[in-house]
């Protein structure tokens, strides 16, 4: 039995005084939203982070999904994945969109370039990829796909805020890319999230889209909503970006300690990352098989759960098989084997900076003696 609890995900917070010291001047000048001084630091040192041209704030990552979506026109059908969080697709719907749901690629659990292929026709104007538990999709045939046939690729990088692709940080790929800095995520500002892009015109969309199509005082020039961070969020970014290195390193060493304890086990198989994939410390995904019709994945699950450790089955269930949802779509039937058997297997074991070493061990050996009981 865990002493305290070990839950899937543990937010990384500032010291009180850094986190004042940050937010001072929003109480000094009285300017607590609709944009400051102190998200627009935030906006460039996260910039220069990810390497890009514009970071624009957003009030949490499902927002920045709907504003993304309309800032890149996305009309009628977008093709995406059913093995996501809830979020993505519902970002989707909830903007009129329609979810055509493709797909997953057998290893590495992202969207599918050939069923995206397939699934193209002339209602189709958006393509939505996400990254999974830090691995990136297959961003080059994305690209090549978005090129040929026009139409742009959104990407979902809830998972990727630390990882790079090919020597490039992953959140740069695509015509935009939405991140969380929700609480369970690398880098938090308890809640927020972002449209990250290099094109001039969709910043400025979605900065007018974020703050209800005001363009000016006296021109409302689209239909907008409120997706703006306060600066009292911000502010909580700015200190939490002093605590990410040490976070990082705790969380690859919890990883490889993972993989050390649990890579040799015939019955588990860790979801791998896309060779050229360095740093992503987002999450970490094991697959465990169904066998008899039994989810093996679910055994443990509770196995650890009676032992105060709080794994969580992401992403179960799966979209496609939730009617509040596929009511909304088109899409009447699904062929989806990949994210079908994914959404039974995989688990997601606690991943972050409170796990020390031997909690770590403690969990894999705990997941083994579940496996083998
Ligand atoms: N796209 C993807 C791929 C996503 O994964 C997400 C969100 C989004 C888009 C949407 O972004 P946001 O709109 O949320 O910014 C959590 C999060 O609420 C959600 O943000 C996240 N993905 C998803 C994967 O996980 P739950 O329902 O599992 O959260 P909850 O409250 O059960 O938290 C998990 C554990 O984390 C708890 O057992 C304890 C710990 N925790 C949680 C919170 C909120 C803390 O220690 N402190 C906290 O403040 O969804």
């Amino acid at each position: 039995m865990a002493v305290t609890p070990i839950y899937v995900a543990r937010p990384i917070v500032p010291k009180v005084d850094d986190f004042i010291a940050h937010l001072a001047p929003a109480l000094e000048t009285r300017r607590l939203a609709n944009g400051g001084a102190i998200s627009a630091d935030l906006e460039l040192r996260l910039s220069e982070l990810f390497r890009t041209r514009y970071v624009n704030l957003m009030s949490n990552g499902t927002v920045a999904i709907e504003i993304a979506a309309k800032a890149l026109n996305f009309r009628k059908k977008v093709i995406t994945t059913p093995f996501t969080f809830a979020a993505s697709v519902g970002a989707l719907i909830w903007v009129g969109l329609d979810p055509i749901l493709v797909d997953i690629d057998e290893e590495y659990l992202t969207i599918c370039p050939d069923a995206v292929s397939s699934a193209i026709d002339q209602e189709v104007s958006g393509i939505l990829g996400v990254h999974v538990y830090g691995c990136p999709c297959d961003v080059d045939a994305l690209d090549a796909i978005s090129k040929s046939s026009k139409i742009p690729v959104l990407y979902d990088g809830a998972h990727v805020f630390d990882a790079t692709y090919n020597g490039r940080p992953v959140v740069g790929y695509g015509a935009a890319t939405t991140m969380s800095f929700h609480a369970t995520k690398q880098f938090n500002t308890g809640e927020g999230g972002a449209v990250v892009t290099s094109s001039l015109e969709v910043n400025s969309r979605v900065s007018i889209l974020k703050n209800f199509g005001i363009e000016s005082e006296d021109l409302i020039s689209q239909l907008g909503i409120n997706g703006k961070m306060s600066e009292i969020n911000a502010a909580f970014g700015l200190a939490n970006l002093s605590a990410l290195f040490e976070e990082r390193a705790r969380r690859t060493t919890v990883s490889q300690i993972y993989r050390d304890n649990l890579s040799e086990h015939n019955r588990i198989r860790i979801v791998p990352l896309r060779p050229g994939t360095v740093g992503s410390s987002g999450y970490f995904a094991i697959r465990l098989p169904v066998e008899s019709g039994r989810p093996l994945r679910d055994k443990v699950y509770l196995a650890l759960r009676d032992l105060g450790i709080y794994s969580r089955k992401y992403f179960y269930p799966l979209i496609s098989d939730i009617p509040s949802y596929t009511a909304h779509m088109s899409q009447l039937t699904f062929d989806l084997p990949n994210a079908q058997r994914a959404a039974m297997e995989v688990l997601a074991l606690p991943l972050h900076g409170g796990i020390s070493d031997e909690d770590a061990l403690f969990i894999a050996t705990s997941v083994k003696r579940a496996i083998d009981d």
